[in-house]
This record gives structure tokens, C-alpha cells and sequence, in this order.
């Protein structure tokens, strides 16, 4: 399997988000994105390469424009103020409120991020844009005939929303891959979400649209970040009524739980008649992950890898979470190796 990875990660490395009630380092560092290359390299997976360009139009397909041109152009308002630090937000609107965008930089921040848990700092920007630039590079080769590739994207894209950033998320990465594989000639593509969070960003995009089902495995909402969405009763809108499966699982849920949804996932993938499949892959489901809850082992993630294998789809993996910075790379890469033995075992082309 081909990985494509992107440098420009390294730029984006904020100090701080808030987390129980403290501003505390980043949980979503760059040492994060070395370990899953140093396992790529390790478990020689497959050929590494450098992005291309494809600009800023497949964003802006599945972004609005003044969003992504907020994130764009705001470190650089943030700095005219004399301001060095992180950039966070302050105030967001609420129920009741008008939902107008203001002028200044600290409303704006607040009206285009769900929460303080997605810091911009002086080159996040080029960061951001290449982890975009990483996804749609893979989602080139698959659509090229390739039977899966990984996209190491850093920072994480599936809490982003049509319109806002959270959750260390500012891109969505995994939806702008899809949108670009339904642009080039696919009529249907699945998402799976393994991550622990609910990919609420990713709901978002594909809420009321019959042309991508979204399937998120995770920490139920009545518990867990992102607190407010992820819920089973969440099917989709419209059209999209019914292409929308949340399987939300109790705190401590381990394997034989977790199994259980992601066997109902793929079968309703594989009823649905999916071009390509994109799995957003976090593997903060780990069992030593510092703010997750549940309890998956790192033999668990071959199985995972070896069950999405049987699906038969063209497959794009993007990276998602993982906090656990040890063993994200030997989690990550598992579910990978293991894919790619089970395609070669079942004698399909790679
Ligand atoms: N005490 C991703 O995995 N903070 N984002 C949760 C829990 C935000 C996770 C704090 C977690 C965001 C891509
Ligand atoms: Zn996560």
C-alpha cells in the first residue's frame, strides 16, 4: 500500500487547548505523525510520496469559501494586533442568538470553531492545507485504479464542519477525498469512521445527501466529545434519510463490543453499492489512549484491518486521531498490513 505523507505537518504545533477545565499541552503533536512513518518505514508497508498540488477548488467544493478563507488569512489579522501566541476563541453563539458573522478577529474565531480544542498558529495554515492537499493525493491514486492507499494527514480533519473547526480539526480531510473521488466519476462512496469521536464534521458534510453513506463508530455523546452529536437517531436529512449510521458504544466498550457495530458497519457498506470506501482512521480507541475510554488491544487492529479487507472495495485510509503517541504507529500500521494480506490472500489486485 502507498502512503502519502506531507513535512509541512511539522508547522502545525500549538501550545495549548483546553481540557478539563485547564489550558494543558496539545494532545495533537507531531511526534504523532513521525511514529506512524516510522512503522510505515519499519514494516516497509509500501512506497512513501510527497503530495501534489491540487489547489484550492476541492476544498472550497465541500468548505465554504469564507470559511476556508478565514482560516487562511487569520493568523496573519491575529499578528497585526501584536498577538504571539495561539490563536483561540473566546465566545461562540448560542441558542437564541443571531447567527451573524462579526468583525473582529476573536468573533470571528468563535464563529467559525465549534470549540477551543483547534489552536491556529503562525504557519498552521500551510499545515492544514498540505494534510488537505496528502488526502486528495491518495484519493488521485486510488481513483487511478490503485486497490487502497494510506493518506498520513496531520493535523486530523473529521470533527471540521462545512463551516467551523474543532476537536484539533480544521480541514475535514476524509470528506474532501470523497467528494473529489464523487467529482471524478464515482456515483457512491461509503465512509467508515473508527475513530473514538463521533466524525461530526463529516456528518455534517454529507447530512442530507444520498451519495455518501456515513458509518462512525464511538464514544456515545452522553459522554464523550464531542458532547453534542453522535447520536443513533442521527440518520440523515431528506434524501440523506437513512445514509447516515451512528453506533454510539458505552465508556470501556473493548473488542467483542466494538466488533459487533463495525460487523453491522460493513454490512450496511456493503448493501449500500459503494464506488470506494474511505475509512477515517483514528485509533484513539486504544486501550492506553490518555482521553479516551475505550479498550481496544494492538492485535485488535490487525482483525480490523483484515474484516474492512473483505469488504473488496477500493479503500483510502486517512488518519485521523490517536493520542496514545507510543503506539500509534504499530496500531495504525496494523490495520494497514493487515489489509493488504488479506487482499493479497484473496488474490485481488493491489
Ligand atoms: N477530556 C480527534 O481525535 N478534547 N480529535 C477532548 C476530553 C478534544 C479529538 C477532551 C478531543 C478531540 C481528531
Ligand atoms: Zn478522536
Amino acid at each position: 500500500m502507498q502512503t502519502f505523507y506531507s513535512e509541512d505537518h511539522r508547522l502545525h504545533h500549538a501550545n495549548a487547548e483546553l481540557n478539563e477545565g485547564q489550558l494543558m499541552p496539545c494532545f495533537e503533536m507531531p511526534s504523532r505523525a513521525d511514529m506512524v512513518l516510522a512503522q510505515v518505514k519499519r514494516t516497509e508497508l509500501g512506497p512513501i510520496s510527497a503530495p501534489l498540488d491540487y489547489g484550492i477548488e476541492p476544498i472550497k467544493r465541500i468548505h465554504d469559501a469564507d470559511f476556508v478563507d478565514f482560516i487562511q488569512t487569520a493568523w496573519p489579522r491575529w499578528s497585526a494586533l501584536g498577538r504571539e501566541h495561539d490563536m483561540l476563541p473566546l465566545a461562540w453563539p448560542m441558542r437564541r442568538m443571531p447567527m451573524r458573522c462579526p468583525d473582529d478577529i476573536d468573533g470571528q474565531l468563535g464563529y467559525y470553531s465549534f470549540d477551543a480544542g483547534a489552536p491556529l498558529t503562525a504557519n498552521s495554515w500551510q499545515a492544514i492545507y498540505s494534510s488537505a492537499q496528502v488526502a486528495l493525493s491518495a484519493q488521485a491514486h486510488i481513483v487511478a485504479g490503485a486497490h487502497s492507499a494510506f493518506a498520513l494527514c496531520r493535523p486530523p480533519g473529521h470533527h471540521a464542519g462545512i463551516d467551523y473547526m474543532g476537536g484539533y480539526c480544521y480541514l475535514n480531510n476524509a470528506a474532501i477525498a470523497a467528494q473529489a473521488m464523487l467529482d471524478q466519476g464515482a456515483r457512491r462512496v461509503a465512509i467508515l469512521d473508527v475513530d473514538f469521536h463521533h466524525g461530526n464534521g463529516t456528518q455534517d458534510m454529507f447530512y442530507q445527501r444520498a451519495d455518501v453513506l456515513f458509518t462512525s463508530i464511538h464514544g456515545d455523546p452522553r459522554n464523550e466529545y464531542p458532547c453534542f452529536s453522535g447520536y443513533a437517531d442521527e440518520r440523515g436529512e431528506g434524501v440523506g434519510l437513512g445514509y447516515n449510521l451512528n453506533y454510539p458504544l458505552p465508556a470501556g466498550s473493548n473488542w467483542d463490543a466494538w466488533s459487533r457495530a463495525l460487523n453491522d458497519a460493513l454490512r450496511q457498506i456493503a448493501g449500500f453499492g459503494a464506488d470506494y470506501l474511505v475509512v477515517s482512521l483514528g485509533v484513539d480507541t486504544y486501550l492506553a489512549d490518555p482521553i479516551s475510554s475505550f479498550k481496544l488491544d494492538s492485535p485488535d487492529y490487525l482483525t480490523m484491518g483484515e474484516m474492512i479487507a473483505k469488504l473488496g472495495l477500493p479503500t483510502l485510509f486517512v488518519m485521523e486521531g490517536g493520542y496514545a503517541v507510543e503506539e500509534i504507529g504499530i496500531n495504525a500500521v496494523n490495520v494497514l498490513t493487515a489489509f493488504d494480506a488479506t487482499v493479497t490472500a484473496q488474490g485481488e489486485v493491489q
